[in-house]
């Protein structure tokens, strides 16, 4: 399967099980496919490497007959061990360049931007996708830089030819206003996860491409 060809970034699921009203992960990413998400990034900050393994090829088993890729946060030993579709790193993990070699030609991989320099340097690179981040402020991650905003998306529309992921407070009341900013994906985590019915949430922001 090549990734790199096939994969459908409108609507990316980031996880946190601990976001997850008390539901087992797998259930709430099968429900946002279901309902439409179509990459999903298992983020998870606060298990070890052994439960990250076991989440991941867990998640690989599900996701990757469905087409859908599973992109692991950070880590290329997880990635590797478990068969994972790609990686997406930051600006202090791993280099992209080191990344792809670790992870071969057919792997997506991620990278996140928070600044514009940034974006422009990741041109040069072999990468998939960038993760703008953040767009808004939001209590999922605090320790970021100053966000995007609809106008720095903007420019990051206008000044790059790179796949933008944007992630950072995105929600159903928001979501059309960032696809209009020039976003090509949405990237969310609480409104995916922490939502009563993952499955329609992730319709509902799906529909905002097909307006
Ligand atoms: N990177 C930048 S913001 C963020 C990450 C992982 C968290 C996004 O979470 P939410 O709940 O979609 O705002
Ligand atoms: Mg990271």
């Amino acid at each position: 399967m090549n990734w790199r060809m096939h994969t459908d970034y409108r609507v990316y699921l980031v996880t946190d099980r601990d976001l997850c009203l008390g539901r087992n992960l797998e259930d709430v990413v099968l429900a946002a496919v279901r309902g439409g998400a179509g990459a999903v990034q298992l983020r998870e900050k606060n298990a070890s490497s052994r439960e990250f393994l076991a989440l991941a090829r867990a998640l690989v088993s599900r996701l990757q007959p469905l087409g859908v890729p599973l992109i692991i946060n950070d880590r290329a030993d997880i990635a590797l061990a478990s068969g994972a579709a790609g990686l997406h790193v930051g600006q202090s993990d791993l280099p992209p360049e080191d990344a792809r070699r670790l992870m071969g030609p057919d792997a997506i991989i991620g990278l996140s931007v928070e600044t514009r320099e940034e974006l422009l340097d990741a041109e040069k690179l072999d990468i998939d996708y960038v993760g703008l981040s953040p767009i808004f402020t939001t209590p999922t991650k605090t320790d970021t830089h100053e966000p995007w905003g609809l106008a720095g998306l903007r420019w990051a529309r206008e000044h790059s030819p790179l796949t933008l992921v944007a992630i950072g407070g995105i929600h159903r009341n928001n979501a059309a206003d960032v696809v209009a900013a020039g976003a090509h994906s949405l990237a969310v985590v609480s409104e995916l996860c922490s939502a009563q019915n993952p499955e329609e949430a992730a319709r509902n922001l799906l529909a905002v491409f097909e307006k």
